[in-house]
């Protein structure tokens, strides 16, 4: 086996987004794409000779080729050790953890979430550091820097390595370890959780139906809630991960996932019902008759966390990205904790949960975490409702209606307009910027501007700065409205419209949310120029 050098050209517009490198699949199957960006990653990491990789993705088509081309590419530069998932396969979460579990460098995950798979469809790639997490932006900034001016790349003259064998081979100087991607992830799962008690909360008859939507959390689901707690065999629906999800879209949303939805909602509905995305990371949570959004998870999860055992000595603090709710700023108040308010994605809640500030972090877009890996994690959320309904015997719709008695409610909904033209939404965000500082005290339809800004972040832990995280537009009354483009889509341009309105326990806890949020989407559409911009006149999907 021989080290090559090859040149290469750069590609245009290698640019990691909110999670990683998101293109089509097809962008990423041409000739050096992949091995021009995975060296620039080893490039702005200072190489990888020496140091120990994992390697895993969510199994989407084109999955085991990218793999096998950065095991090449790892061994060539020197890398001590690659730690591989069986078939190629990690979640998002477990890789995290074997990056923590076995002291790894870092690791390079493939996936593109929650975007659909396939030859015609979408692929991702992005670097995680050693403490389990994504990248700062720091270093994808550096990554991005190198893609520009990348002129070649180091592989081996090899064939492929069988990725099904669970072991130890030679690739060249390097070790590569076939691990099963479950084991580790579920003893992770069980130190955090009362099993005994999940264990007796199946064994009583209680009903739950899990839809993997046939993407990687399928084998984590299965060994951990059928073999291991007890749910009988066809609580995991969709459980095999296939190369392009069944043909579907592996986002955990009532959209998405509608066919779970419905089943929740009928009277014969389990008690309880779960999703996760395309690489694991997500989750949706329904209990029979009521879906519960992610900022409203997040805040019955911090309120409640201490009911597990894993956090029975309560939580240092909760971080939430900006454009999720308040709501668990009122836990956090309540249990005396901080919380902090970070962009969107999930690299921003590395330094508070590396630093010991946080225990719990939240996103709108179905992500809940905490410091147990530095990822948010799908199945340990459904894993910690489960641990919170067992023990206290109510049902989800009790538990959020309880929650709501006491906290109030923050009424919330995304409205997403996607693959709208690019120039038309760069557009819409510039001309927004440009009025935002004359908004305060004018007032749109039922409602007036009290403060209107880009929101900048300041990591309290490492200093760093970044700014144009979003616009965001306070009304009286505690309304808000915020308004991003995607950093994760690979068409055309994603606008993200977020609404939100408190309404305190006394007031009316159970007003249909896109009714309760009404007038503060009329004045959001009448500030931006939403409709005549765009040319839509409603979302292409509202969670
Ligand atoms: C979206 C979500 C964001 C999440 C990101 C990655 O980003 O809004 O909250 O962190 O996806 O999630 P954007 O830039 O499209 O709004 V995943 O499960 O796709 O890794
Ligand atoms: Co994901």
């Amino acid at each position: 086996m021989t080290i090559l050098t090859q040149t290469c050209t750069p590609f245009e517009g290698q640019k990691p987004g909110t999670s990683g490198l998101r293109k089509k699949t097809r962008v990423y199957m041409q000739p050096s794409y992949v091995e021009c960006f995975v060296q620039s990653i080893f490039n702005a990491i200072g190489g990888v000779a020496g140091k120990t990789l994992v390697i895993g993705g969510d199994g989407r088509y084109f999955n085991a080729e990218a793999i096998h081309t950065i095991l090449r590419m790892a061994s060539a530069n020197g890398a001590t050790l690659a730690i591989v998932g069986q078939g190629g396969l990690l979640s998002t979460p477990a890789a995290s953890n074997l990056i923590r579990q076995r002291g790894a460098d870092g690791g390079l995950i493939l996936s593109a979430s929650h975007n659909p798979g396939g030859i015609d469809e979408d692929f991702g790639l992005k670097y995680n550091i050693s403490n389990g997490g994504p990248a700062p932006e720091a270093i994808t900034d550096a990554i991005f820097e190198q893609t520009k001016t990348i002129s070649s790349y180091k592989t081996l003259d090899s064939g492929d390595i069988d990725l099904g064998q669970i072991g130890t081979v030679a690739l060249g100087d390097m070790a590569v370890e076939i691990v099963d991607p479950v084991e580790d992830y579920a003893a992770l799962m069980e130190e955090l959780f009362d099993f005994t008690a999940l264990r007796a909360l199946f064994a009583s008859g209680f009903t739950m139906k899990f839809d993997a939507m046939h993407a990687v959390t399928g084998p984590y689901a299965k060994a951990i809630l059928e073999d291991t707690l007890g749910a009988p065999a066809g609580t995991v629906l969709n459980g095999v991960p296939s190369v392009d999800f069944g043909k579907g879209h592996p986002d955990p949303n009532p959209i998405w996932a509608k066919p779970l939805v419905d089943l929740v909602m009928s009277e014969d509905g389990p008690d309880f019902a779960a999703a996760s995305d395309g690489d694991g990371d997500r989750n949706m949570i329904l209990g029979r008759g009521v879906y519960v959004t992610p900022s409203d998870s997040l805040a019955v999860l911090a309120a409640n966390a201490h009911l597990a055992p894993g956090y029975e000595r309560g939580i240092a603090g909760v971080a939430r990205s900006m454009p999720t709710s308040g709501a668990c700023d009122r836990v956090a108040k309540a249990l005396a904790v901080e919380c902090f308010e970070t962009p969107t994605g999930w690299k921003f809640f590395g330094n508070l949960l590396d630093a010991g500030r946080v225990t719990l972090c939240g996103e709108e877009s179905a992500g809940t975490g905490s410091d147990h890996v530095r990822e948010k994690d799908g199945l340990w959320a459904v894993l910690l409702w489960l641990n919170i309904l067992a023990v206290r015997k109510m049902s989800v719709k009790d538990i959020l209606q309880d929650h709501w008695q006491i906290y109030g409610r923050n009424y919330y909904s995304r409205h997403d307009y996607e693959a709208v033209d690019a120039a038309a939404a760069n557009g819409l965000v510039a001309d927004l910027t440009a009025k935002l500082d004359a908004l305060a005290g004018q007032t749109f339809g039922a409602c007036t501007v009290t403060m209107a800004d880009s929101f900048s972040y300041h990591d309290p832990v490492d200093g760093s700065v970044s700014h144009n995280q979003g616009l965001r537009i306070n009304f009286e009354g505690g309304g808000r409205a915020v308004l991003r483009l995607s950093g994760t889509g690979t068409e055309g341009a994603t606008l993200r419209v977020y609404l939100e309105r408190y309404e305190a326990p006394e007031g009316d806890l159970n007003i249909e949310a896109q009714t309760a949020l009404k007038d503060i989407a009329e004045a959001t559409a009448l500030i931006s120029g939403l409709t005549e911009r765009t040319g839509r006149t409603a979302p292409d999907v509202m969670t």
